[in-house]
């Protein structure tokens, strides 16, 4: 209940703030783009996302918090637009319920407001969301695509008829979930669920990316099985907006 009243109050006393963790091609090692995390300090320490989003949820604030993501990660995205900062495209994390009530209000105004190019947004939805009303889903897709704005499929594997997913709805990217990243390159469960994922990937013409990538060895194994990104503490944890900054030049991305 203190956690729920300190929630309504967050938004109104700026306690939230973004993370950005940057995302590495595997094919010539360039950044091609971050995902924003929302973090919020609360009486002095860091609350996990994992407790307080699944909390906003429940007691209807995920909209409002939702919405103040989709703004700050555009605002963000613009601000290093101006400033010749080449950041490819920023993804931002849609909970189920915002994605049902309010997503594509929402994500026209922020991209109004801020000027960042729906080309440069990725949205990255889970299975549960888009099995709500499958009609309705499918009709938010194929309006966010005609706005230009890419849709990825997170913690992939993790959720229901993935595959059915991916023929009727209009899907731009897949994100391995890090559960089967974390066995690799050993685990022979894992070696198979990664390679199949890899595998139907490819021949949908989806871009792939694997979340969770702690090792050296993970990544030569994504990289030889044709797995197109990478993101994870091997290459670097989320950042903030300047140590992002100082990633991306050194980088060297257009
Ligand atoms: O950020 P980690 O850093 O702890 O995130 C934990 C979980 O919280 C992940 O499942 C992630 O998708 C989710 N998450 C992080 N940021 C956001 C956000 O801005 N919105 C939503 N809906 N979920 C988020
Ligand atoms: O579910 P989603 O993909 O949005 O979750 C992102 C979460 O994964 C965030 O909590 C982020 O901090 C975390 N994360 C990012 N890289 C790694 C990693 O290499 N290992 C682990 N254990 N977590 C990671
Ligand atoms: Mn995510
Ligand atoms: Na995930």
């Amino acid at each position: 209940l203190r956690v729920e009243h300190g929630l309504r109050q967050a938004l109104e006393h700026q306690e939230f703030f973004l993370a950005y963790q940057p995302l590495y091609s595997l094919i010539d090692g360039r950044v091609t783009g971050c995902e924003a995390l929302i973090r919020w300090k609360h009486e002095g320490k860091l609350m996990p996302p994992a407790e307080f989003i699944p909390l906003a949820e429940e007691v209807g604030l995920i909209n409002g918090i939702g919405d103040w993501v989709l703004h700050e990660a555009c605002r963000q995205g613009a601000y290093w637009r101006e400033a010749g900062v080449g950041i490819p495209c920023i993804a931002v994390n849609v909970s189920g319920a915002q994605f049902k009530e309010s997503l594509l209000a929402t994500v026209t105004r922020a991209l109004e407001k801020t000027g960042f190019p729906g080309e440069n947004l990725v949205l990255e939805l889970t299975e549960t969301a888009l099995m709500l009303d499958t009609t309705k889903t499918e009709r938010i897709l194929l309006t966010l695509q005609k706005m230009g704005v890419r849709v990825a499929l997170d913690d992939f594997g993790t959720g229901y008829s993935s595959l059915a997913y991916l023929k009727r709805f209009p899907i731009d990217k897949l994100k391995i979930d890090r559960a089967f990243i974390d066995g690799l390159p050993h685990d022979s469960d894992d070696k198979a669920i990664t390679a199949s994922i890899l595998d139907v990937s490819r021949h949908l013409g989806l871009e792939t990316v694997a979340e969770g990538v702690e090792t050296q060895e993970q990544a030569a194994y994504l990289t030889a099985h044709g797995c197109d990104v990478a993101q994870g503490y091997f290459y670097s944890y989320p950042l903030s907006p300047d140590e992002l900054e100082t990633v991306i030049s050194k980088s060297n991305v257009i």
